[in-house]
């Protein structure tokens, strides 16, 4: 880094470290616009200790959510886990303004891709400015120790997960946390191709109306009918964005898994394990699961020097860093897990790295097991020891079982009616707006299903009582065979918990339909994710979902259930079920009721594929 570039934010460092500071906090802030090498300058907030015992190391987050929230008076209280009530031997805490956001100078750009041309001095992405940022921090921030640290949870993950692709050589540990990999497999924005309507219209309003974050108003609290008169996804961009916000102008555009989301994937570039990395994930992150998860297995294949670990606990979206995380909504899990983490696994993990602090012995994935609620250490995700893939077949009457289908049934299917203009619901309605006050969202992938579950629309399978303990630890998958009367359709599959019908001490917990792993298939897809293909009306086929990953014990004297169904609103934009070739340019008269049909038959079997835990394990 050239001098003559480091003059105005050295300036800016002098001028701004002693304005207006609380003289007894612990930090002290200094303000810097640090230059990048295409010149743009980045606002940064440097909060250091008054009285350092000894250089420190700098740990640093990255945030398109604005910075100016760290003072020197609450980041005592927001970073203490790291510090041991320590501050003078902690940390350098470094806040930086991405690109275009709040003080920073540039252009936002949403997830920006990583640079096509690595060679290209000029050229810019997250990684650039994290090297860049940090080669500044080096020279210009007294009492350090040479050593740097990221984190962040989501966006602020990702930024962390952008910055080990070309890593500073001084950057020596990272966490990055609920970062998305896959906006188009499985992230924020899709799922399978199905497009996540609400996030995706109110992230996208909320981040790009302004430099700051301002959410998009809505005149109704039940956004569940606001989704519905939009009518066609068409509307948005005629009436009310009129082509001004960029992200949504992508969806619309990019309705398939082509160039545009392929280049901004992460997993296309996670080909080598750079920096020592804490990889962490929520099991009911209602953001960013597959995102971790993927991130942690594509870099997992390149680990030779065994420093790439996961850790999966029972926790909403950046659960893990705020609060207990002794429950979620109403589920229990008997132990502050995400204190446990924080203490037990995160500050440890950055001070063996940045501090020369006793060695932390970590597994290569410790992952929590709810239901049992216990941590279980594995030494590799998903397990491979002592674990079988088990079926569970839909069968006749509602029953799931262990057998698949006889050779002769009556009826070889269930059905419902799925009608696009009376989607179910995905959480119980009023549907607040998803950042909005009151907001349920946080929480909903824990809320009770039986507010669906009789609906005609939604069809359901239940084991028998269980007689003993059933725990899963892996991926499951399921294989659905299905026909539709229309052209294309949409198949949401949960796997459930149901509760004991009585004796549970909180009531409203007696037969508690508790949904462990879920997600969402847009049959459009099954054969191409670039070039989506009609189905043949009442032509059976066979559909593979991902149900992801879980570990988890369904405790004896509760049920394994399964349901299905096509509308999952306004989380899911409506199918028309009606093919065409963009959804996003659907008419109103495309969008139409269809018959669903899912085969149970010995032939055409549905079924989920279980991790079943079979022997002693870890
Ligand atoms: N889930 C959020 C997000 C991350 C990355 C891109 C878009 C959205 C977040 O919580 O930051």
């Amino acid at each position: 880094m050239r001098l003559f570039r480091l003059l105005p934010a050295l300036l800016a460092l002098a001028t701004n470290t002693a304005a207006g500071q609380p003289a007894d906090a612990p930090y002290a802030l200094t303000e810097a616009m640090i230059p990048m090498r295409d010149g743009v300058k980045l606002y940064t907030r440097i909060l250091a200790p008054r009285a350092p015992a000894r250089s420190l190391p700098l740990l640093m987050v990255r945030t398109p959510y604005g910075v100016s929230g760290n003072t020197p008076q609450n980041v005592s209280a927001r970073w203490n886990f790291m510090t041991k009530d320590t501050p003078a031997d902690g940390y350098l805490f470094v806040f930086q303004d991405l690109r275009g956001k709040f003080r920073s100078e540039g252009q936002f750009v949403m997830q920006r891709p990583p640079r096509a041309n690595r060679a290209d001095p000029k050229a810019i992405d997250e990684s650039t400015d994290a090297y860049d940022t940090i080669a500044w921090l080096l020279i210009n921030v007294p009492n350090n120790n040479g050593r740097v640290g990221m984190t962040g949870v989501s966006y602020d993950g990702w930024t962390t997960a952008m910055a080990m692709l070309d890593p500073h050589p001084a950057l020596k540990a990272a966490s990055p946390q609920a970062s998305p990999a896959d906006m188009w497999k499985g992230d924020d924005f899709h799922h399978n191709g199905a497009f996540r309507l609400s996030y995706g219209f109110e992230y996208a309003t909320m981040m790009e109306s302004s430099k700051d974050v301002q959410q998009f108003a809505m005149d109704a609290f039940d956004t569940y009918e606001w989704y519905l008169r939009l009518g066609s996804l068409k509307t948005v961009n005629d009436k009310l964005l009129k082509g001004t916000i960029p992200t949504w102008n992508d969806f619309a555009q990019h309705p398939n898994f082509d160039a545009f989301w392929q280049r901004q994937a992460m997993t296309g570039y996670l080909d080598k394990v750079t920096v020592p990395a804490l990889h962490v994930a929520g099991w009911w992150d209602q953001e960013d699961f597959y995102g971790p998860v993927t991130i942690y297995r594509e870099l997992e294949k390149h680990d030779k020097s065994n420093n790439n670990f996961l850790v999966v606990g029972p926790w909403n979206h950046g659960g893990w860093m705020r609060g207990e995380g002794a429950s979620l909504g109403p589920i229990q899990f008997g132990s502050p897990t995400a204190r446990f983490f924080r203490d037990s696994v995160m500050a440890p993990f950055f001070a063996m790295h940045l501090k020369d602090a006793p060695a932390l012995t970590m597994p290569e994935a410790l992952v929590f097991e709810s239901g049992s609620n216990v941590w279980k250490r594995y030494d590799t995700w998903p397990p491979k020891a002592a674990v079988s893939p088990r079926a569970l077949y839909m069968r006749e009457g509602g029953a799931l079982a262990w057998s698949p289908p006889a050779a002769t049934s009556p009826t070889p299917y269930d059905a419902y009616v799925s009608d696009p203009a009376k989607p179910v619901p995905y959480r119980q309605r009023p549907v607040q707006m998803t950042y909005g006050p009151g907001s349920t969202w946080s929480t909903w992938l824990t809320e009770d299903q039986r507010f669906v579950h009789n609906r005609p629309d939604v069809l359901s399978w239940e084991l028998p009582v269980l007689t003993e303990d059933l725990t899963i630890a892996g991926d499951l998958t399921v294989t659905l065979h299905a026909a539709t009367s229309g052209t294309d359709a949409d198949y949401v599959v949960k796997l459930i918990d149901v509760y004991p019908d009585s004796g549970m001490r909180d009531l409203k917990m007696n037969g508690y339909q508790f949904m462990v792993a879920n997600d969402v298939t847009r049959a459009r897809f099954r054969k191409s994710l670039e070039k989506p293909v009609p189905l043949t009306p009442n032509v059976p086929e066979a559909l593979t979902i991902d149900l992801h990953t879980q570990a988890y014990t369904f405790k004896k004297g509760h049920r394994v259930m399964v349901q299905v169904q096509s509308t999952w609103f306004p989380l899911i934009d409506r199918n028309p079920q009606t093919f065409v070739p963009n959804i996003f340019e659907a008419k109103p008269s495309d969008f139409r009721a269809a018959t669903q049909r899912i085969y149970r038959s010995s032939t055409r079997a549905s079924k989920i594929v279980l991790p079943v835990v079979t022997e002693i394990r870890p």
